[in-house]
């Protein structure tokens, strides 16, 4: 096994790649619950480490291991190949402890997230979704970055395209499937499918917003920043009036 040890970093370059994490939480239909099911179990649910859009990422993902609640039995499950997923039943949500362990060329340290296990619908159409029985998902989008990462293991996670490049984020278009062909890129979709929300339209929708709610927020600073004026030239006035010299606090006369 190629060691990292003593590998030269890749200066000033980071490689990002993205990923998903999350889970999906069915409850059951009494009529049709098995037997094996024990009873006071609600909900079968899995929990998930996958690539965006299905993309493979067992070239910098090693294994995953995911702890669970207390109540679960062997609550640390290890998984050493794709799909990095458990699936369980249960009744209760809890976080599950998401530990990523990176294939051994990269020499990094495992890294840890969190998930909180939803199994009960949230937001605006939560009573529908409970009555219809649908799936509940709770999943997040994340980077990783491998800040200067040593050389073997740029190569894999570009794919050996040679040279080191700084990383393109944000340039995605038309083009990401002929670059994912050609090497290992951090492309995300163009557009967004039934089975994968991230995309570069709803990243695009995404700044679109914030770009909104920022100009919105700048507009409210502006008004405030008139209404200070404002009171602090009335303020002026009265003191004037008074008789109370500007800059003066009155209490301490
Ligand atoms: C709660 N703090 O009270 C949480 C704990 C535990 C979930 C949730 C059962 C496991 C089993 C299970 O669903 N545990 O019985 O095998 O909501």
């Amino acid at each position: 096994m190629p060691s990292a040890a003593g590998s030269k970093r890749v200066r000033g370059v980071s490689v990002y790649r993205p990923f998903v994490f999350g889970s999906e939480a069915q409850p059951f239909d009494p009529a049709k619950k098995s037997p094996n099911v024990p009873t006071d179990h609600t909900h079968s649910w899995r929990v998930f480490v996958k690539g965006v859009n299905g993309e493979d990422i067992s070239y910098w993902l090693k294994k995953v291991q995911f702890k669970l609640h207390e109540t679960y039995a062997q609550n640390v499950r290890t998984i050493e190949q794709p799909p990095f997923e458990v699936t369980e039943t249960g009744w209760g949500e809890f976080e599950i402890q998401v530990k990523l362990y990176f294939v051994p060329e990269s020499g990094e340290k495992p890294q840890t997230l969190w998930h909180s296990l939803k199994l009960h619908p949230y937001g605006p159409n939560a009573e529908e979704i409970r009555e219809r029985r649908e799936v509940v998902i709770s999943q997040n989008y994340e980077e990783i970055v491998f800040n200067e990462p040593v050389e073997p293991f740029y190569e894999l996670l570009t794919g050996g395209s040679g040279t080191p490049q700084p990383p393109q984020k944000g340039k995605g278009g038309k083009n990401t499937k002929q670059a994912q062909l050609r090497g290992r890129s951090a492309e995300i979709p163009f557009n967004e499918t039934p089975d994968n929300p991230y995309s570069r339209t709803t990243e695009n929708k995404e700044m679109d917003r914030l770009g909104e709610a920022n100009k919105t927020v700048e507009q409210m600073i502006k008004e405030e920043k008139e209404r200070v004026i404002d009171r602090e030239k009335k303020l002026a006035e009265l003191r004037e009036s008074e008789g109370v010299p500007v800059g003066t606090n009155p209490k301490k006369r």
